[in-house]
């Protein structure tokens, strides 16, 4: 890590301090002394590029040299590649991939018995019957939209990141100590976890997960073709327990969502309010709208026992006729999207995508809309600013104004609530400040902590969905493309377009004091509990160098340990058709000496991440002499680090 003083940890002092100008700007004063501590305790400023420095000034302010280290982490979903990845900002440089709903050759994510517990532990019975019908134990396929870290008042608190699978009906977390998947669950009755968000106020005791897609409440297949009977479900999952804790039936679809800065409200896009089973009939009407849930409402609900159990699930009925307390609707134009709330604690912006407009809502307004049914719902509506084609998503910069992707136009376009505002009640304002052309076709947008009280206005990125020409060409396949802005006073300022592979979906970016991961496991993790108690039943210490072998019928467990530049057995012997599970414990204990374990010809590899157990389980089907070695480059001798599994024929 570098230090608050600007040195980095090779002990030069970092090319930014020595900038410290003005013309190098708050990047350099970031640097130097409490002014970063001071931004993250909520003041904003101190490290803002000044207005007016021109385009190369705020690239070199930005500007991460070789060994340096970024500000901040971004957290980047991937769409349809299914896992979570790290990049640094400003730098853009990719850290790291956390594989979740996807299947990893490097780490051996859903093939070790540890990463597939994690897949089944959560799993519903009719997948597990399905998966076992298709000669297969977990889904290794996902479509991860949203990744977002959870809170403590407002404020990220670097403990999980949570994200959806929409492919799969899933919400997922991540643990950030080690960066690593700890809990999927499979959420019953919904169908398609789209729009995801964490609890912002008190804490993260919710996640909240909207399903996209309708289908019959109980879908056993006693109705098909009748959607007059369809439903969907909006999810609450017990953050802390990763289960489902209730569940409210709406009217219409649900796409996005956010959760307001009190704990009151959380709040869901529908652009399918018709229930149309094709394109033509989801665009029929002028007005779809947004779902509010009530969260107290609703506990109160489960407290009187109104709801039915469904799957194992309280649910409880807020569709818009069912005239319960639990939710209200408020209509807004036109197929609606992005449901983003202002760090200003007060405005939830609802991006129109057919429509060229982006609603605002005064969430202080909402009281009064559950108190008294008479009120028209609209009258929360406090702007609804005219911005350009396609607006899809909103990020914000902690001094009152608002960037909305357009996803038509191929632009973002920069404008201030305050004058929305004053525009809407008929003042003769324009709330546009800028707009700038985008490489194309942008989707999600973020700042820096903008999704939070500590929203701080030093960088926008822009997620584009095409990147066209813009690349040598690869073939009918191209990359997406997203661009990294230094917000400059009124104007951005271009400082990295780069491709990403499929697909940059939506991002977070997070100032690094927040994240503090570790650097060697914890041998009391919980990552390999049943591991450890099998080791234990076996009289074997799974702490140690354990060379060990125990035959259970046609089970043979085989432990051993992995030290650079070998493992502990340098051969083992199993008959044909034996199940064989190989335990390793990776001794080292050093930081980035993790060691692999590859069993060729067989499709078996996994990592094993200093002072980590992982276990793999395969049937040895093939008589013959196979080599196993360590796939990570850890060593030297690493070509070296290797051993013989030998297989016994037994016809
Ligand atoms: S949704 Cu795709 S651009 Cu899945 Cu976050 Cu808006
Ligand atoms: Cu151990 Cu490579
Ligand atoms: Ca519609």
């Amino acid at each position: 890590m570098s230090d608050e003083t600007g040195k980095t940890e090779k002990g030069g002092i970092s090319r930014r301090a020595l900038l410290g100008t003005s013309a190098a700007g708050g990047a350099a004063l970031a640097g130097l002394g409490g002014a970063r501590l001071a931004t993250i305790g909520g003041a904003t400023g101190a490290a803002t590029v000044a207005a007016g420095t021109t385009t190369a000034q705020a690239q070199e302010a930005a500007h991460v040299g070789p060994g340096d280290l970024d500000e901040y982490y971004g957290f980047w979903s991937s769409g349809q590649t299914g896992e979570v990845r790290i990049l640094g900002v400003p730098s853009m440089r990719e850290f790291m991939r956390i594989p979740v709903f996807n299947r990893c050759s490097a780490t051996g994510w859903g093939q070790t018995n540890e990463s597939i517990r994690i897949h089944q532990e959560n799993m519903l019975p009719a997948t597990r019957e399905y998966l076992a019908a298709n000669g297969k134990q977990i889904h290794d396929n996902g479509d991860l939209h949203h990744v977002h870290m959870s809170f403590t008042e407002g404020r990220y608190d670097g403990r999980f990141l949570y994200m959806n699978d929409k492919a799969n009906t899933r919400v997922a977390r991540v643990r950030c100590d080690i960066m690593k998947c700890d809990k999927i669950l499979e959420i019953p009755n919904a169908k398609a976890i789209h729009g995801l968000r964490p609890q912002k106020w008190p804490r993260t005791n919710y996640i909240f997960a909207n399903g996209e897609d309708e289908t019959p409440m109980v879908n056993d297949g006693s109705i098909l073709d009748d959607p007059e009977q369809y439903v969907n479900f909006f999810t609450a999952v017990d953050a802390d327990e990763m289960q489902v804790a209730w569940q409210v039936m709406v009217t219409g679809n649900l796409d996005n969502t956010d959760a307001d800065y009190d704990g009151k409200y959380a709040f869901s896009t529908s652009y399918n309010s018709e229930m149309g089973m094709n394109m033509f009939d989801m665009t029929a009407n002028d007005m779809d709208h947004v779902v509010v849930f009530n969260i107290a409402e609703i506990e109160a609900g489960i407290e009187r026992g109104d709801y039915v159990e469904l799957n194992g699930v309280k649910v409880l009925d807020g569709r818009r006729d069912a005239g319960s307390q639990y939710t209200r609707y408020v209509p807004i134009p036109n197929n609606p999207h992005g449901c983003n709330m202002a760090p200003d604690r007060i405005h939830l912006c609802i991006a129109g995508k057919l429509s060229p407009t982006v609603s605002v809502i005064d969430v202080r307004l909402l009281d009064a809309l559950f108190e008294d049914d008479s009120i028209d719902p609209r009258s929360v509506v406090v702007a609804e600013p005219e911005l350009g084609l396609g607006p899809l998503h909103t990020c914000f910069d902690g001094q009152g104004n608002a960037f909305t992707t357009l996803f038509l136009d191929s632009q973002v376009v920069k404008w201030n609530i305050a004058r929305a505002i004053e525009a809407y009640n008929g003042a003769d304002v324009d709330p546009i400040i800028a707009k700038n052309d985008v490489h194309y076709q942008p989707g999600h947008n973020s700042t820096t902590m903008g999704e939070t009280l500590d929203a701080d206005g030093r960088y926008y990125l822009t997620m584009n969905k095409f990147s066209k020409d813009r690349f040598l060409n690869v073939g009918p396949l191209k990359p997406e493309n997203e661009q990294l802005f230094s917000i400059n006073g009124d104007s951005l300022e271009l400082l990295h377009d780069g491709p990403t592979f499929a697909e940059p979906h939506d991002s977070i970016l997070v100032h690094r004091s927040i994240v503090n991961p570790l650097n060697v496991y914890e041998r009391d993790d919980p990552t390999w509990a049943e591991t450890r108690a099998q080791a234990e039943a076996d009289g074997v210490d799974i702490d140690g160098f354990m060379d060990t072998i125990i035959r259970d019928g046609n089970r043979v467990r085989v432990y051993m340990s992995s030290q650079a530049p070998s493992f502990s057995l340098e051969s083992f012997e199993v008959n044909q058709g034996d199940e064989v599970t190989v335990i390793i414990t990776n001794l080292d204990d050093i930081d980035d000496l993790t060691h692999g374990f590859c069993m060729g010809d067989h499709g078996v590899a996994m990592e094993i991440g200093p002072q980590a157990t992982s276990s793999v389980t395969f049937t040895a089907a093939k008589a013959g002499v196979y080599w196993y070695y360590c796939q990570w480059f850890c060593h030297a001798l690493h070509m070296e680090m290797r051993g013989r599994m030998l297989v016994n024929p037994t016809a």
